[in-house]
């Protein structure tokens, strides 16, 4: 058991995080008098990209070589269901994003979307069927998609209507991004079979919105809006509320419409500013949407993990769910390198750290797992820095 002293003030009387247990590696931290568990539920992963919460009660993760695994978070029971062969991995590119059928497991389908090489690198969706312990019959929805080494999006939702939706990144060439006859640098809507929906904006192609750098985050809340996260150069990472045919301004106009030639552009092009940006960047990934009331202070806010800045963010939005509120900073640099996060029915959340990706510094038992449980902060927020918004 390995202790930590933590020297940040935390302008709380008492703070009770309890990171709970399902395997022996654990740790305490004081923070102040104030004695901590943290606890994993998951370890010795190679760079976990996806993690998502099943109908199931498991965690379904993705690991960037090509492995996709079920977890009982409640015994760390960890199953492997598929290696992908033909994964390309190498500096940011793998196997990425996942997403369940939105009726499994009556429909047993899981949608992946992974590089793979065939004179360059490429991009493919694919479905495969879970049969209670593999995973079988790859069906192709969409390949050939350019990649390359960084820059490849990659988050899968689908809603409601049964509606794919799949970010891509520019692939490192950021005029991509607002030519409509690519698919880089977008958001891509598509059917569950591959085919593209007949009421898409830009007739006969799967671009729902364009103007993207690279989309590492993507969320449908239960009301159905659709919010993505988007790493910037070495400045402006977004927080976008993405609208069918919305332009989001890649590479000409960087965050906001703010300088000269942004103006311009703006003034010319029907544009649509983020909801909030960072500078310097802070790496923003993976994203979920928090509507439970277990941890108070995370109620209706977007859920931000970021890899360089090695922190979860926390967006608290109005009572009209479009405008951020407050800003406030967890965690930072507590576990090392943020991917993903998912959060359980009964509101605990769970953090996939990534410091086994090239550009993290592992400890023994990296990539891991984290469980953020219940009561943890219900009345003392832990929390290390904090802002208000007003734009
Ligand atoms: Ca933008
Ligand atoms: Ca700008």
């Amino acid at each position: 058991m390995k202790r930590h002293v933590v020297s940040f003030f935390i302008p709380s009387i008492l703070i009770l995080l309890l990171l709970n247990n399902c395997q022996s590696t654990s740790s305490q931290v004081m923070i102040g008098a104030v004695e901590i568990d943290t606890h994993s539920v998951a370890t010795g992963l190679d760079t976990p990209w996806e993690i998502l919460w099943g109908p199931d009660n498991h965690i379904w993760i993705t690991e960037r070589p090509g492995f996709v695994s079920r977890l009982n978070p409640e015994n760390s029971k960890h199953d492997y269901l598929l290696t992908i062969q033909d994964v390309h991995e190498e500096s940011e590119s793998g196997l990425l994003g996942m997403v369940l059928h939105p009726d499994f497991p009556g429909t047993p389908y899981v949608y992946l979307v992974y590089n793979y090489y065939s004179g360059g690198i490429r991009e493919r969706i694919v479905r495969y069927r879970y049969t209670g312990t593999v995973l079988v019959e790859p069906f192709v929805l969409l390949e050939g998609i350019p990649g390359a080494r960084n820059h490849n999006g990659s988050r899968l939702v689908i809603d409601g209507d049964y509606k794919l939706y799949v970010t891509t990144g520019d692939a490192g060439n950021g005029s991509s991004a607002q030519d409509l006859s690519s698919l880089n640098g977008k958001i891509l809507r598509m059917n569950l079979d591959g085919s593209v929906p007949d009421d898409n904006p830009v007739a006969g192609s799967y671009i729902w919105s364009w103007g993207h750098r690279n989309p590492q985050g993507l969320v449908l809340t239960s009301d159905g809006r659709l919010f993505s996260s988007e790493h910037g150069p070495n400045n402006d990472d977004e927080v976008n509320l993405i609208e069918k045919g919305g332009n989001y301004g890649w590479p000409e106009v960087h965050g906001f419409c703010d300088t000269p030639s942004e103006k311009a552009f703006c003034n010319s092009y029907d544009m649509i500013e983020p909801l909030y940006t960072w500078t310097p960047t802070l790496a923003v990934a993976g994203i979920d949407f928090y509507e439970s009331d277990m941890i108070s202070a995370w109620k209706n806010s977007i859920l931000i993990t970021n890899l360089k800045a090695s922190e979860l963010i926390s967006l608290s939005l109005d009572d009209g769910g479009q405008t951020v509120q407050t800003v406030s900073t967890w965690f930072d640099n507590w576990f090392g390198r943020l991917r993903d996060l998912c959060i359980s029915p009964d509101g605990r959340v769970f953090l996939a750290v990534s410091n086994r990706d090239g550009r993290g510094s592992p400890d023994a038992g990296d990539d891991r797992i984290v469980q953020i449980s219940a009561d943890v902060f219900a009345d003392n927020p832990l929390f290390i820095s904090k802002s208000q918004v007003n734009r």
